[in-house]
């Protein structure tokens, strides 16, 4: 109830948080990813991705033996798509372009007719309504035949990625301004290489997901490298990736933990960023550091993690038009004790380091095993990367809640993109970092990797058995559209009140 006292601390609340505005330019966004939505796995000319056979070869890596083949149906409705963005009032959507669906052979001899002619369509609509598409190349869904060829692991995949960047941008650059090369590099090669838990499933931890790393550092720079250079000048849009930063703090304040959180977080954001977005360029130097000790004393001559020559640091470094993140959770990181064994998620290279990163149990846990809320890691976080990398322009890229239940009154969601949402505004009143935009995963329920059709991220609520596979609106969908609407968080509606903890 809302007593006065709680009117009292709302208000302070209030004037504690500052303007509860956003920029005018501030822009508002959600997202999906070809493999979680499109289905017609097989339509057409498209060729299987690494995760059609990976689930097709073994239907119990998925914890409800569900897969993909349906989806969302957005291949064949993507016109339902527009309309659910139209109606949530966004001002981008951000969508993956399929790669094997594009390139059936996964190289330039072949561009299919079909995946052009879906991508064009909802390209277009999306413009008709006034929405902006943001476009990721790579959403884990690599050609099989590439795989075949040794996929993320073999160094050709960096010029593979660049010709099928090349093909994207002369096929849709002259409507799309606005690009991420990879999705979460850090994720596919973590869960590809290191826990094997992900297509296609090849644990070598502490090898495979290195040479993923470079090899994932050097694609996403060739592929701005060749915009920079053949389009920019007549296409003047921005390319960048989406990074997955999980934030992480020191469990106690021992000068130990403290320590072992900064090299932790050079592990966790400084490898997958600091090639790209440091003024030096190259692996951060820590990590390289122990890396080259352990190997050492594991009687290796060569380091587990591959270097970098000079000329692809160079190459590398500054390949960047701002810098994109996708924001979920947190953890909180200690000296690991000597023999105790630091586990393989989320990173093989806390095994390197001796640290161990765990839950806090004051955040609050969500369906998702992974998911525990720390909307102030946000705002540290993003003040974290102005001090690391300087003054960039910073677009979310992906934020969101999970469920394991149906339900259309989702006040935990609309609770978790709030605090989100006040954390960002934080960060631009106050610490005037540049958060130029925020993006809300996922426009509605889809496939969702390993846990199938059991987690739901969706502002939509899809009912998967219905054939007709018609989304429904939830309360954090008519939250989102107020706060587009108002560019503010504080604004009078009952659809989507919310009662917070400060209450
Ligand atoms: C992201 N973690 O994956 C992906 O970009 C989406 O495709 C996915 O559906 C969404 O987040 C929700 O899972 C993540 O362990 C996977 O911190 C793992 C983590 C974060 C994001």
């Amino acid at each position: 109830m809302w007593g006065l006292k709680a009117v009292a601390t709302s208000l302070l609340v209030c004037s504690v948080l500052g303007a509860q505005n956003f920029p005018p330019d501030f822009k508002f966004g959600s997202a999906s990813s070809a493999y979680q939505v499109e289905g017609a796995w097989n339509y057409g000319d498209k060729t299987p991705s690494i995760w059609d056979v990976f689930i097709k070869n073994d239907p119990s890596v998925i914890i409800d033996h569900s897969n993909a083949d349906i989806a969302c149906n957005s291949f064949h409705d993507w016109e339902r798509d527009v309309e659910i963005a139209t109606e949530l009032g966004l001002d981008y959507y951000r969508f993956s372009i399929s790669w094997p669906r594009i390139l059936p052979t996964g190289k330039q001899d072949r561009i299919s007719e079909y995946g052009m002619k879906y991508y064009n369509n909802l390209i277009d609509a999306l413009l008709e309504k006034g929405i902006k598409p943001v476009v990721t190349m790579y959403h884990w869904d690599l050609p099989q035949a590439l795989q075949d060829w040794g996929g993320w692991l073999n160094p050709l995949i960096s010029d593979w990625f660049e010709n099928y960047a090349r093909v994207l941008y002369s096929l849709f650059g002259d409507r799309v301004k606005t690009w991420l090369t990879l999705n979460e590099p850090i994720i596919f090669c973590e869960l590809s290489f290191n826990t094997g838990k992900h297509a296609p499933g090849l644990a070598s931890a502490g090898e495979g997901n290195y040479i993923c790393n470079k090899n994932a550092m050097l694609a996403h720079a060739k592929a701005w490298r060749v915009y920079d250079k053949e389009f920019r000048g007549k296409q003047g849009g921005k390319v960048s990736l989406a990074n997955q930063y999980i934030w992480l703090e020191p469990r106690t304040n021992s000068p130990i933990d403290v320590e072992a959180t900064k090299n932790a977080r050079q592990l966790m954001i400084g490898m997958y960023s600091h090639p790209i977005f440091s003024k030096d360029g190259g692996w951060p130097p820590v990590i390289e550091r122990i890396v080259a000790e352990k190997s050492k004393e594991e009687g290796r001559f060569l380091s587990r993690l591959p270097g970098f020559t000079q000329e692809e640091i160079e190459v590398i470094k500054g390949t960047y038009d701002f810098l994109g993140f996708n924001f979920y959770t947190a953890r909180a990181v200690n000296k690991a004790e000597d023999g105790v064994d630091v586990g393989e998620w989320p990173l093989s290279g806390s095994k390197d380091l001796d640290i161990q990163l765990t839950m806090n149990d004051e955040w609050n846990k969500t369906d998702a095993e992974w998911l525990v809320e720390y909307p102030v890691g946000l705002r540290r976080l993003l003040n974290w990367l102005k001090n690391e990398y300087g003054d960039i322009d910073i677009l979310i890229t992906e934020n969101g809640y999970a469920t394991n239940k149906t339900i259309i009154d989702d006040q935990a969601r609309v609770n978790y993109m709030k605090k989100h949402l006040e954390q960002v505004l934080l960060a631009i009143n106050e610490d005037k970092v540049k958060v130029r935009g925020y993006t809300a995963w996922s426009m509605m329920d889809n496939f969702e990797w390993c846990d199938g059709y059991s987690l739901r991220f969706g502002l939509y609520e899809v009912d998967f058995k219905d054939p007709k596979l018609k989304p429904k609106p939830r309360t954090s969908s008519h939250y989102y559209t107020n706060v587009i609407k108002h560019r503010s968080l504080d604004f009078d509606d009952t659809t989507s009140n919310i009662i917070t903890d400060e209450l």
